[in-house]
């Protein structure tokens, strides 16, 4: 006999019959009745699993179909932005073996000596060429879109026609004494940048070498119609000749969306602007060209990143976000492109971008947050509110578009007006013991005491936008800034501007306005303070502002000047005795803080006047439509 059969155990799986030889009745009647049985023949914990499968499933399906869906309406994006005419991109190369990595540059390699060009007074003593190339690398094959960054934007039916080359500036008078004391300081540092650096995107003065950003002559391109201005014409043509002979743009290599539009592209139309030269020109169209593809997003709002070899854009690493005044602060160049190209595709892009911020919401009083989505096109990281880093030239653009069309985009000036309106109302405040006036930050409705050199570019915006016609009361706060940003510089121990600044808000006994935290006191050379003295003496004629950017300049010169060639920033504006140079001349002390110092010193109003010509964000001087 066989023992009686166990208990069945509780069933924990799902088991499926197949039943062959059960007679097959189709109808929907049985097969609900038989799948509601199966069902109720279930277990409740079988249920369960299945109804989460289910749930699972659904929402997978769900988010399969919205990914598809952004990936379609991100084509059409493109599709519109997409060129008409077929890449001019030689077909892909290989990549060449001597170079450590094909698809990055590689950057500081210290490793190569460089020589100054040949058949100048300064080749005793310069380093030989090891002559690697670093040109043309090949686009990525498969692994990249297959956009190229020189495909040809369509030229719009009607677009005008191309302006006549422009008229050459110059200073006819002789240089004043101070002037000739910042031409001095500029021959000093391009000794150094043509001895050791030549080419390359940024001088090392202590080391006697270079750093590369984006391997494309970032100094010497940002210094050309510094040169121009200063009347230093053999200079001038050196550089000149180096951009027709040895700059390509056909590198597979990333640059910032808006550093290199303001250096590069705004370097080569101001010196295109100055010298009617149509290489600088022809150069900055093809660039300009490169860039296109950034704004390729689903916004429309552009990545911050583009290959200029590929046309690949991403946004930075860190973040999905571009930067508001990253995105914001292309418009003058892109705008004056196309009006010298007749390629409208350049303004249409850059000036999306402008229409979108001014109808979106998220302002507070006309301030704006420091991130924006790329993908969404909202802002993002919101009620944090600063003029400084991530923000300043958004308002600077606001007040430079509008007088660079001529006065006409009144929706321009109303964002500009209302901004100023909202930095009175939410961010001013006075310090102690010297009340001065500063323009301090708001993050969720806390204020913080905190001010960045940056921020020194507004009281020079203030005194332009009266110079056009705007409120008087901007000239207050205007006088009122440039205090404090001589300030900053003057009350530190080698006479230069900290980083960023803290103001003290309470009296206290032995403590002055201005404080440094060890991490903010480094100097880079920057320009802001000089920028705007150079607006406010145009302005007000009052030669204080030459003798504080005098003070300045005779600070550079005691404290980050290097002899064997180039000025240095420093890391220590508290130490005169050890500021610590950081072994870097950035390219806007030759593109901005001497060309402003040199303007500063000039009697001539009529010298690159107000009226005629507006300064993009790296001093690049293009011209005011209505006078071009
Ligand atoms: C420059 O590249 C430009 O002036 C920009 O607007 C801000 N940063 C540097 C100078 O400080």
């Amino acid at each position: 006999m066989y023992p009686p059969p166990p208990p069945a155990p509780p069933r924990d799986f799902i088991s499926v019959t197949l039943s062959l030889g059960d007679r097959y009745d189709n109808s929907k009647g049985w097969r609900r009745r038989s799948c509601w049985r199966k069902w109720k023949q279930l277990s409740r914990l079988q249920r369960n699993l299945a109804l989460f499968l289910a749930a699972i499933l659904v929402v997978f399906g769900l988010l399969a179909y919205l990914n598809l869906a952004e990936q379609w309406r991100a084509l059409q994006a493109a599709e519109q932005l997409r060129p008409a005419h077929a890449p001019v991109l030689p077909p892909p190369q290989k990549a060449n073996a001597d170079l450590p990595s094909p698809q990055r540059p590689h950057r500081d390699p210290h490793y190569l000596q460089i020589g100054a060009p040949q058949g100048g007074q300064e080749r005793e003593g310069a380093l030989v060429s090891a002559d690697v190339p670093r040109t043309v690398i090949s686009w990525r094959g498969a692994v990249i879109e297959p956009e190229q960054g020189t495909e040809l934007p369509s030229r719009a039916a009607g677009a005008p026609s191309k302006p006549p080359a422009p008229r050459p500036v110059v200073q006819d008078t002789a240089p004043s004494e101070r002037q000739k004391g910042v031409i001095a300081a500029f021959l000093h540092a391009w000794k150094g940048y043509r001895r050791f650096a030549w080419g390359r995107d940024e001088l090392k003065p202590v080391s006697r070498s270079f750093s590369e950003w984006f391997g494309l002559g970032l100094t010497l391109i940002d210094a050309l119609d510094t040169m121009w201005i200063l009347g230093l014409k053999s200079e001038f043509q050196e550089a000149r000749n180096w951009v027709a002979e040895k700059l390509t743009f056909d590198k597979d290599v990333e640059v910032n969306l808006f550093e290199s539009t303001i250096r590069i592209l705004g370097g080569l139309l101001s010196a295109y602007h100055l010298s009617g030269d149509r290489i600088f020109l022809s150069k900055a169209e093809d660039f300009g060209r490169r860039l296109l593809p950034a704004f390729r997003t689903p916004s429309k709002i552009p990545y911050s990143d583009v290959n200029i070899g590929t046309g690949m854009a991403r946004p930075p690493r860190w973040t999905s976000d571009s930067t508001v005044a990253e995105v914001t602060s292309i418009q003058l160049e892109f705008r004056e492109l196309s009006r010298l190209t007749g390629v409208q595709t350049f303004r249409e892009a850059a000036e999306a971008v402008s229409r979108h911020i001014h109808s979106l919401a998220g302002k507070k009083d006309g301030l704006v947050p420091m991130f924006i989505s790329t993908h969404s096109g909202l802002f993002t990281h919101p009620n944090v509110f600063t003029l400084g880093a991530r923000a300043d030239s958004y308002y600077e653009y606001l007040l430079k578009q509008w007088i660079q069309g001529g006065k006409k985009e009144t929706r321009l000036l109303e964002d500009y007006l209302t901004a100023i309106q909202g930095v009175k109302k939410h961010l001013l405040r006075r310090s102690e013991p010297s009340k001065l006036t500063f323009v301090g930050e708001l993050a969720h409705g806390h204020f913080s005491a905190k001010m960045d050199h940056l921020v020194c570019f507004l009281p020079g915006t203030l005194a332009l936008g009266v110079h056009h016609g705007l409120p008087a009361e901007h000239m207050e706060l205007a006088l009122l800034l440039m205090e404090t940003c001589y300030e900053m510089n003057r009350q530190m121990q080698t006479g230069l501007s900290p980083e960023i600044a803290h103001f003290n808000l309470y009296p206290k006994a032995g403590y002055q306005d201005v404080q440094v935290k060890p991490s903010d006191r480094h100097n880079l050379l920057r320009p802001e303070t000089v920028e705007s003295l150079f607006y406010l003496y145009r302005v007000t004629r009052d030669r204080k502002y030459q003798d504080w950017g005098w003070e300045i300049l005779q600070s550079f010169n005691k404290h980050t000047r290097v002899p064997s060639g180039g000025y240095s920033s420093i890391n220590n504006v508290q130490d005169a005795q050890r500021p610590q140079p950081r072994d870097k001349m950035e390219s806007f002390f030759l593109g901005e803080t001497l060309k402003y110092l040199y303007l500063l010193f000039s009697e001539d109003a009529g010298l690159l006047s107000l009226d005629t010509h507006v300064f993009n964000t790296e001093a690049h001087p293009l011209p005011i439509w209505s006078s071009a």
